[in-house]
């Protein structure tokens, strides 16, 4: 794929973060877009704009001097901290969308990605859930993606932009989450590494999808990069591994010996768990555009622990 010019919004958060040095490395010219200052971490090659979703003027800005050819719309405010925010996600979250896709409507922009999530599906589903089931999610952050999903289906059919999207699992990488319901896992790694211990606010029976950022990453790419007439959707689950809390405590366990990890259900975080399916079915993915996940909870684990222990180290913690 010859090298793109990418917005990217919500460059500073969890996903973000992985994704621009990937980006820089395939050659693509990136802006990225983030209402926070620019990290450290962000690469010399990246233009950092700070600006802010909900206003359409700061996106319209950005999007018509810019002129990408495509915008990976990652921002958004995730499901534990939106039930907290309700009224300030949805203006991030549906109002954001919304900007994002006027703002390629007016500027003429190829492709808008839209990174769904397992939050769009509630409660009572068969298992695996499939691609096209009912919608009927709890949360703030569940009902704004789905609506960002039929948003974008709308812009497709309506103005022609070429909109797709994947429904991410819970993501973990050798980072700080940002405000998840899916955070236990992840903090199971990087406060077992940092503090030898770390509570989960679930049961240890908990389950739920659950991606290592590699691979989503990967997913991203190359759903944007598959050439359009091979998909039959433009929103697709995607998965790789469904261990319960347990499962993740036992592989934590099983590289840090010593480490503490216990479990105290948090009431509201664990009804929203408990809503989510516990595997999603993606053969739709692996047919259309040939998804394959590489890591599962040991490929994983592997993988994170020396990242995570070089950068706790790095940065001096712990905290
Ligand atoms: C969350 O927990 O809100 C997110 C998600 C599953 O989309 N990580």
């Amino acid at each position: 794929m010859a090298p793109m010019k990418i917005l990217l919004t919500g460059a500073g958060g969890q996903i973000g973060t992985d994704m621009l040095p990937i980006l820089v490395a395939r050659g693509d010219e990136v802006l990225a877009f983030d209402l926070a200052p620019r990290p450290d971490t962000c690469p010399a090659e990246v233009e950092w704009m700070r600006g802010d979703i909900t206003y359409a003027e700061e996106v319209d800005s950005a999007v018509e001097r810019f002129q990408p050819d495509r915008i990976f719309h990652l921002a958004a405010i995730l499901s534990a901290v939106g039930e907290g925010v309700p009224h300030r996600a949805w203006r991030v979250n549906m109002e954001g969308t919304r900007h994002v896709l006027e703002a390629a409507r007016l500027f003429g922009v190829d492709q808008v990605f839209f990174t769904s999530t397992i939050a769009a599906f509630g409660p009572g589903l068969e298992q695996p859930v499939g691609d096209n089931v009912a919608l009927r999610p709890t949360t703030m952050y569940g009902l704004t993606k789905v609506a960002g999903e039929l948003l974008g289906e709308y812009y497709e059919h309506t103005f022609g932009i070429d909109f797709r999207g994947v429904r991410f699992p819970g993501l973990i990488n050798a980072g700080i989450p940002g405000g998840g319901t899916s955070d236990y896992a992840l903090f199971m790694y990087v406060d077992g590494m940092r503090s030898g211990r770390y509570e989960s606010f679930c049961t240890p029976e908990s389950m739920i999808p659950f991606m290592y950022m590699p691979d989503a990453i990967r997913a991203v790419l190359e759903l944007s990069d598959a050439p359009k007439a091979s998909l039959g959707q433009s929103i697709y689950n995607i998965a790789a591994m469904s261990p319960t809390a347990q499962e993740i405590a036992d592989a934590v366990k099983a590289r840090i010996p010593q480490v503490e990890l216990t479990f105290k259900p948090d009431p509201m975080r664990q009804a929203i768990l408990d809503s989510w399916p516990e595997a999603l079915d993606d053969t739709n993915a692996r047919r259309d555009w040939n998804w394959k996940h590489e890591f599962d909870l040991a490929a994983m684990s592997d993988d994170l622990m020396p990242q995570l222990k070089a950068l706790i180290e790095a940065a001096g913690v712990p905290a």
